[in-house]
């Protein structure tokens, strides 16, 4: 009910489309019954030669201005309805993506890509079949089955018509029957085309992966395999079609009997005039195509309702982070210091499995924190959580300048927090709009200036078309490490309070990675926090304190010489990379990318 009510706030939208459409529509309906009467009018007139050449003439005026009527009525529906539909379907498709990009990283987690992107194509257009050719339908074989008996009742012969509307009757009822065998084998189809597309898209982003492992040849077998089925599906769907055409013709025949052997009865005995005959005969023909329409309506409302449900399920979804009642709107910017407060954090759907417990810090402009630890220790879930991907179990666990995350604006928080994600992500367009990505100021000269600091300007200019160069999947492919400093440089376009590298350094070499972290001292001054995340010690030495993270727990907190006194988790790390470091430089030609880095 709902979800009619949802779909009922576009319609209502676009009732004079809809109204103008529907009347075009029935003046075609109208003006069509009438010119099987003309014809016969002209055939009784020969057939007792009382037809003069000037009645003729005028009959045939008549005719052809009725055709005309019917081609610019039919023009008009068509262009008022299906525009209708379009632009109904332009208007949800827009909602949907606003609503979505609204919805919490929860959602994401919890929905498969694939399934998301078919609400945008099969279900739309499942929408617009519903509100564009099944309303005319509908309407019109509605009004043309009332329009045509009433016409074969009143101006031939009742008797006749009953009689010879039976089969077409059969026709009818066998198509609700129909339309269900083909719902349940047209969804097959879907569902074996939609396996086949997810399988080319895995192949093809996959498809390092394939190579690497040699698996081309099993990749091809398994993908013969989904084609076959696809394949088979199809040929369900075009087998019932082609049973259900003679069958047609069959019934359609019956129908055309019946008339021909009784209305022939009729006509001899004078009951009926030939022309009202042959008249008769244009009515059963025109009356097939409403009669077919009934199932072809029952099977389109159906898919039409339910891609309408899947759609209305996107915006019945609400978004778990949002500005609330404490969110006290006079705050503009960050300032002041960060801290933790006890932050203990599990994930959503997961309650009993803390990845953070109880941690306690606090990072004062100016400071740099460092975090290190293990894969898997919950380094990445301190930037989710200060940027509210996710919210704190308990106001208070994350405070800066002294508010709660929640009491400062969400856009403001996000504005005022610079992060390089761990799967840092260029959009297909050029290197400059890339770095100057959520940035108010897009010029040249500050572009450039970021990716000096970011120490990736050399490799730009080196490029044929510098900062126009297209990256991701249309243009050039980066290296590792060129996207990490293009991310970071678009971190650093913003010049926010809180800077935020988690692993952004990993792909960079150690004596880039000096020179980006002295830039960074530099800008980021005495006004400023820091955030650095990283497997690698020398990436955060220098930091004025370093946590090291072991499953959660902070089990170490101080700076390089104080955990290095301490003998803990940080020493044995720092022992670890010493030997490594040794090693290469020992044996250069093993290992030139500089690959101990992962604790
Ligand atoms: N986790 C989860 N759901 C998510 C993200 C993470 O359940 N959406 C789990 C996986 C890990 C734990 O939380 O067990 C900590 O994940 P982090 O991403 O915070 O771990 P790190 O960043 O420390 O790991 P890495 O060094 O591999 O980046
Ligand atoms: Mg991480």
């Amino acid at each position: 009910m709902k979800t009619l009510k949802f779909a009922g706030r576009y319609v209502l939208r676009h009732w004079w489309q809809y109204l103008l459409g529907i009347l075009a529509l029935y003046l075609v309906d109208q003006v069509n019954v009438y010119v099987p009467e003309y014809t016969g009018n002209i055939i009784d007139g020969l057939t007792e030669q009382t037809l003069t050449l000037e009645g003729a003439l005028n009959i045939v005026w008549m005719i052809l201005g009725m055709g005309a009527i019917i081609a610019v009525g039919r023009f008009c529906w068509r262009f008022f309805i299906f525009g209708a539909a379009r632009s109904i379907e332009k208007e949800i498709r827009q909602d949907m993506y606003g609503h979505l990009s609204t919805l919490s990283m929860r959602y994401f987690n919890q929905h498969k890509t694939g399934d998301l992107m078919a609400h945008f194509t099969n279900d739309l257009m499942a929408v617009r079949q519903l509100l564009g050719m099944t309303v005319i339908t509908a309407f019109d074989a509605t009004v043309m089955m009332i329009l045509v008996l009433t016409q074969m009742i009143t101006t031939v012969d009742p008797r006749l018509t009953g009689v010879s509307i039976i089969p077409l009757l059969v026709i009818a009822v066998g198509d609700v029957f129909y339309g269900r065998m083909m719902h349940k084998r047209f969804r097959e189809k879907q569902a074996a085309f939609s396996t086949l597309t997810d399988q080319v898209q895995e192949t093809i982003s996959g498809i390092r992966v394939i190579k690497a492992f040699v698996q081309e040849r099993k990749e091809l077998y398994a993908f013969a395999k989904t084609t076959e089925a696809t394949k088979e599906k199809n040929l369900n769907v075009v087998r019932l079609q082609a049973l259900m055409m003679p069958l047609m013709d069959i019934i359609i025949g019956c129908s055309s009997l019946l008339t021909l052997l009784y209305g022939g009865y009729l006509a001899i005995h004078g009951e009926i005039t030939v022309g009202q005959f042959v008249a008769f005969n244009s009515y059963i023909g025109m009356l097939v195509w409403p009669m077919m329409a009934v199932g072809e309506c029952i099977t389109s409302i159906s898919q039409g309702t339910a891609s309408l449900g899947r759609i209305f399920g996107i915006f019945k979804e609400q978004p778990d982070i949002v500005d609330s009642a404490v969110t006290d709107h006079s705050i503009t910017a960050l300032s002041g210091e960060v801290r933790m407060n006890r932050l203990t954090f599990a994930y959503p759907g997961q309650p009993d499995v803390p990845v953070l417990r109880d941690i306690s810090v606090t990072i004062r402009p100016g400071e740099t924190l460092a975090v290190i630890g293990r894969t898997g220790a919950g380094k990445t879930t301190i930037p989710s959580l200060l940027t509210r991907l996710y919210d704190t179990p308990e106001p208070g666990m994350i405070t800066i300048g002294g508010r709660d995350v929640r009491e400062i604006p969400l856009s403001v928080l996000r504005e005022g927090i610079a992060c390089v994600p761990q799967d840092n992500f260029l959009f297909s367009d050029t290197l400059q709009n890339n770095i100057a990505f959520g940035s108010a100021d897009k010029s040249l000269e500050s572009v450039i200036h970021a990716a000096e600091l970011a120490c990736i300007h050399d490799n730009i200019a080196a490029f044929p078309e510098q900062y126009q160069t297209v990256v991701g999947e249309r243009g050039v492919t980066l290296s590792g490490g060129q996207k990490q400093r293009s991310s970071i440089a678009r971190a650093l376009m913003k010049d926010a309070p809180i800077l935020i590298l988690d692993d952004a350094l990993s792909a960079v070499d150690t004596d880039t990675e000096r020179n980006i972290l002295d830039n960074l001292r530099t800008i980021r001054g005495n006004d400023r926090i820091t955030i650095i995340i990283a497997h690698r010690i020398s990436t955060i030495q220098d930091a004025d304190h370093i946590m090291v993270l072991d499953d959660g727990d902070m089990v170490e907190y101080g700076t390089h010489d104080e955990l290095i006194a301490n003998a803990g988790l940080y020493k044995s790390l720092f022992d670890k990379q010493q030997l490594e470091k040794q090693l290469r430089e020992e044996h250069p030609d093993q290992d030139a990318e500089g690959g101990a880095a992962h604790v």
